[in-house]
């Protein structure tokens, strides 16, 4: 182990300058900071957005900002840690809240990071991704793949508000990240036709055995769908096992998204789950329930609608606060992006 490589001062200020001149630089200088000893260096810092706070900014933006000078009407969840200008939640996760009014649409579009949609309130919200129309109801998941159309818009009354998660400080950090302004979709579909083709596991319309798979077969994750899943699988898995569900893609059984992973997890009443050690970073958001969450050394009282962000690494135990209501929570983490690149590891 070396802890003491040579550093820029113990070398001549010429030969650096001239280094420096011809678009180079010495590794040894900067090598334990790219690749310290047993533990990442993280700057992400565990923070907490607390709904009942963040709504009445959201709702001011609203009365603030038209949807024609917004285009997405979002404020974004922003880690201190890595600072706020950056708009990330962890290093590889963008986390906004938007709102859309009653009769607003959002312009149609298309772009290169992966989306998805978490409904967080009001009623009579929709997307339109790919020609489907896909109703949009508290804790619903909707993906909006990326080089997918998609629009929003609202039917109803009264506010609409959802968590939005993209993978684009990753895009970003590719110099990748663009968009395509089109015309509004003709809804090609019945509404909400991918998720009655694929939502019963263990049953796959015929076709998908005869032809090559759909990189987005089923575009919405319906909650009530989840809840239930959620609830048979706590009848057959023991306290302190991990009540957890993947949200996956139908037809290949793999991550619904390339980069980005979701699930969702259920704590039973009174129960306390200590988390897997895992590389990937984590934002968690509570759907029911009250939840307090402790990660590494912080302690966050959670209640409906409240977003954490969880660094990599990071050691995380989760308390149902009640001892007679489950709690259930919304997980986005970047393990799927981990494993591609081959260094996806949990432990304890
Ligand atoms: O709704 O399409 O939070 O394009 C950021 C970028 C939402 C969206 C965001 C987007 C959208």
């Amino acid at each position: 182990m070396s802890n003491d490589l040579g550093r820029v001062e113990d070398l001549p200020a010429d030969y650096y300058n001239g280094l420096r001149a011809r678009n180079t630089m010495p590794l040894w200088p900067s090598l334990r900071a790219a690749l310290p000893y047993g533990k990442p260096a993280r700057s992400t810092a565990p923070t907490l957005w607390r709904y009942q706070e963040l709504r009445p900014d959201l709702m001011r933006a609203g009365e603030l900002t038209p949807i024609e000078k917004a285009e997405r009407r979002v404020l974004v969840l922003c880690n201190p840690g890595l600072g706020l200008e950056q708009l990330k939640a962890t290093p590889s996760i963008y986390i906004g809240m938007q709102l859309i009014l009653p009769g607003e649409t959002a312009p149609n579009h298309l772009h290169t990071p992966s989306a998805v949609r978490f409904v967080v309130e009001g009623e009579g919200g929709y997307t339109i991704v790919r020609g489907e129309k896909l109703p949009m109801h508290r804790g619903d998941l909707i993906l909006t793949p990326p080089g997918l159309w998609h629009q929003h818009g609202h039917e109803g009354t009264g506010p609409v508000v959802w968590l939005d998660a993209l993978d684009l400080p990753v895009v970003l950090g590719l110099e990748a990240s663009y968009c395509t302004e089109g015309a509004p979709q003709t809804v090609a579909d019945s509404d909400n036709a991918s998720n009655r083709r694929f939502r019963r596991a263990g049953v796959l319309p015929y076709g998908t055995l005869d032809r090559s798979r759909d990189d987005y077969p089923m575009l919405r994750f319906p909650w009530a769908q989840v809840r239930e899943a959620l609830q048979d699988l706590a009848g057959v898995t023991g306290r302190g096992d991990p009540v957890h569900l993947a949200y996956i893609n139908p037809e290949t059984g793999r991550e619904c998204m390339p980069t980005l992973g979701f699930s969702a997890l259920m704590l039973r009443p009174g129960e306390e789950l200590r988390m897997r050690r895992r590389s990937a970073s984590a934002v968690l958001h509570v759907v029911e329930g009250a939840v307090t969450a402790f990660v590494d050394d912080t302690r966050h009282a959670m209640e409906p609608a409240d977003t954490l962000a969880c660094p990599t690494h990071a050691v995380t135990c989760l308390a149902n606060a009640s001892a007679t209501q489950p709690a259930f929570l919304f997980m986005v983490d970047d393990a799927p992006l981990q494993r591609k690149l081959g260094f996806y590891e949990q432990c304890g």
